[in-house]
């Protein structure tokens, strides 16, 4: 290994492994979600700052609204077809709540980002 690289390994390493006051390591996150007649379970997800978020969404019934989903914070809209798991990419997430819920606004969830 050229001597050059070794240094900047190092500086890596030190930042990733930084956990105060920096940016946090941010990690992809894959939440599985389902529909049910409950609506979505889990409704509450908690991650962490800067966690690349994709939810995993399986819609497995048909008695309620809840066939497509919305992410406004995100401009997001997608379809829920009957026991297909759908991919809904977040991407890396701010402190804070963000949103999800039915085209009716009826059925709900919230991810909470810390
Ligand atoms: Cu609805």
């Amino acid at each position: 290994m050229p001597k050059r690289i070794v240094p900047c390994l190092l500086l890596a390493v030190a930042l990733a492994g930084c956990g105060g006051g920096g940016t946090p390591a941010s990690r992809n996150r894959e939440i599985q979600i389902a529909v049910t007649e409950n609506g979505f379970e889990p409704n509450r997800i908690e991650v962490n700052h800067g966690d690349a978020v994709t939810l995993l969404v399986t819609r497995k019934t048909d008695q309620t609204c809840a066939t497509e989903i919305l992410v406004p914070a995100r401009g997001i809209k997608q379809e829920l077809p009957l026991h297909q798991t759908v991919r809904v990419a977040l991407g890396p997430m701010e402190p804070g709540e963000v949103g999800f819920a039915c085209p009716m606004d009826m059925e709900k969830g919230t991810i909470d980002v810390r």
